[in-house]
């Protein structure tokens, strides 16, 4: 241990304001030019920088953020993750996600308290039952754990859970993925800017990209408002805006952006101890270590880029809410707010090379992104460093909507689309 971080300098600064505490990573002003630039400091874009100075030797590299790192959807989504998935792509992905989550906090070195706690998907009619025991199936033939549960298992697992035959939503049973669970947004971010920090990569905040700088049908940079930043290689990961940054590479994607709202109650003792999710209710709730329930919407009725929330769906949500969980009237809603999502027509993210030479774009993971993190940053380095996808993300290129060999995730991304 170093004297910086001796017993007597952490009571010095707890009692000091943080003098001379180290910050976890650097503030540098941006150099004229990097091997490559990264657009987008939410944590697929610090992931992507991470694991390309780790895995492929690309250090002098730039994170460029418009406002300050994780602010985006990162910090702004519910942490629940999974990996079951119906198609054998998409199983491959986001259980590669799953497996780097679990030596994340090691491999960092910064705890982003991943918590196994177990992700369950309600059966409310026949149809989510047959959806539900179909991708179960699936996802067992890919060698990844998932399993059934009866309503009886159910009400044991989640007491305060409304099973009774009467409910508004009966329950006919769910599946279960004992791995799944949550992890700490922020911490995510964090724990991957430091360490992408510590191999030499810049992360610059309070720098919007204005423009994609293209010669000959290749990037040679991009424009900032903090002036040209030039790099052969840029990619754009900049979640709820991905079409807008593309456009000013003249490139259109399938993607449309929709807000998506989430909320917590005031803090209680412990009721819940999993993560419960219900597609045909809209809703997903689980309870944060400081013991607010946490619980989310599907995707507003329209497209918009307005990142606020709104009494509607408050309402809406509430009244779902309140038929799966009652005990949950007596609670007071504390905090509400919006992330902008950006959905593929598939529900599955592009991860890709783009038409523009130098170009790559990692987007459209919608509603499901955080789960999804660390294996996006790992394949989406792959094809910046290699100017190729690996065979990870080769399936979920932009060639698929050529193509038409779509991925259709709709029941896997169930929440919001
Ligand atoms: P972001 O964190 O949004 O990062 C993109 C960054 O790009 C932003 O910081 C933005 O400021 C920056 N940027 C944009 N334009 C520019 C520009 N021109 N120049 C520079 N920077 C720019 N997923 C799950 O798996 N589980 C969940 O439980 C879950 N719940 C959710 C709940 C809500 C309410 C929301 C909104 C989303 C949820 N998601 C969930 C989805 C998940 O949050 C996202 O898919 C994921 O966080 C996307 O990560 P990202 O790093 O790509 O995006
Ligand atoms: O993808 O698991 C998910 C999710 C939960 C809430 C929003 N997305």
């Amino acid at each position: 241990m170093t004297s910086r971080y001796s017993i007597f300098s952490l009571m010095r600064n707890a009692i000091g304001y943080h003098q001379g505490w180290q910050r976890a990573w650097r503030s540098p002003e941006p150099k004229p030019s990097y091997d490559a630039i990264i657009i987008g400091g939410g944590g697929h874009g610090l992931a992507t920088a991470y694991y390309l100075a780790k895995e492929h030797g690309i250090t002098n590299v730039a994170v460029i953020e418009k406002g300050w790192i994780g602010g985006g959807n990162t910090g702004r989504n519910t942490t629940i993750i999974r990996s079951n998935y119906l198609w054998d792509e998409s199983a491959r992905l986001y259980d590669k996600s799953l497996r780097l989550y679990e030596g994340l906090s090691q491999e960092i070195n910064f705890n982003v308290m991943l918590s196994q706690r177990g992700v369950l998907n309600l059966a409310h009619n026949l149809h989510d039952l047959r959806e539900i025991s179909r991708r179960v199936n699936a996802i067992r033939l890919n060698g990844f754990d998932s399993e059934m549960l009866t309503t009886e298992q159910v009400q044991a697992m989640v007491p305060i859970l409304d099973c009774s035959k009467d409910a508004r939503y009966p329950v006919l049973g769910a599946s279960l993925q004992k791995r799944g669970g949550v992890a700490r947004h922020d911490g995510v971010a964090w724990g991957y800017a430091r360490a992408a920090d510590g191999y030499g990569v810049d992360i610059i905040q309070n720098c919007e990209v204005t423009g994609i700088v293209r010669e000959g049908g290749k990037v040679t940079g991009v424009e900032t408002t903090r002036g040209l930043i030039n790099a052969p290689k840029v990619g754009i990961v900049t979640a709820g805006h991905t079409s807008h940054v593309a456009a000013m590479a003249g490139l259109r994607l399938p993607i449309e952006s929709y807000p998506l709202q989430a909320m917590v109650s005031e803090p209680i003792k412990p009721v819940l101890d999993c993560v419960v999710m219900s597609g045909a209710v809209h809703a997903y709730i689980s309870q944060s270590d400081r013991g607010e329930m946490v619980m989310g919407a599907g995707i507003d009725h329209f497209t918009s880029y307005a990142q606020r929330s709104t009494l509607a769906v408050v309402e809406q949500q509430m009244a779902a809410v309140i038929k799966l969980i009652p005990i949950l009237s007596r609670l007071r809603l504390m905090r509400q707010w919006a992330g902008i999502v950006d959905t593929c027509p598939d529900a599955s993210p592009i991860v890709s090379k783009t038409p523009v030479d130098g170009l790559y774009v990692n987007g459209g993971w919608g509603t499901g992104g955080f789960k999804g993190t660390p294996g996006s940053g790992w394949v989406f380095a792959h094809t910046m460093a290699r100017d190729e996808p690996h065979e990870l993300n080769a399936p979920f290129t932009l060639d698929r909507f050529t193509t038409g060999a779509l991925i259709d995730e709709h029941g896997a991304a169930a929440v919001a689309h």
